[in-house]
């Protein structure tokens, strides 16, 4: 499940939030768009998902990802990752342990 939380913008042409929906759609990708105030003080959900106030704020699978660059960044990766599958997880990338 992918949730973009982005600015109330009402086109894609102008902000980093258009910029990572653009690419959202662009690869075909799948998901929920949540539009939260201008106002950084009015983002509580944005806050408890993420630890900070900024969008766009990328969910994947519950892992958010902040910055318009990161995101985007994230999503060529996944794109071409290839049709084997999603990559593994920031978490199971880490090397084993012993
Ligand atoms: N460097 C950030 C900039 C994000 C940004 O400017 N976001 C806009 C909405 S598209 C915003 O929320 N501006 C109001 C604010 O940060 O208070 C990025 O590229 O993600």
């Amino acid at each position: 499940m992918i949730t973009l939380y982005r600015c109330p913008t009402p086109t894609n042409w102008l902000c980093p939030c258009g910029r990572v929906q653009r690419e959202l759609r662009r690869g075909g990708i799948e998901h929920e768009v949540v539009r939260v105030p201008y106002a950084k003080g009015r983002r509580p959900e944005v806050a408890r998902l993420s630890g900070q106030r900024h969008v766009p704020l990328l969910v994947i699978d519950a892992e958010p990802i902040c910055d318009s660059r990161r995101i985007v960044e994230h999503l060529r990766w996944l794109a071409s990752s290839g049709p084997s599958g999603p990559p593994p997880s920031a978490s199971s990338r880490e090397p084993a342990g012993r």
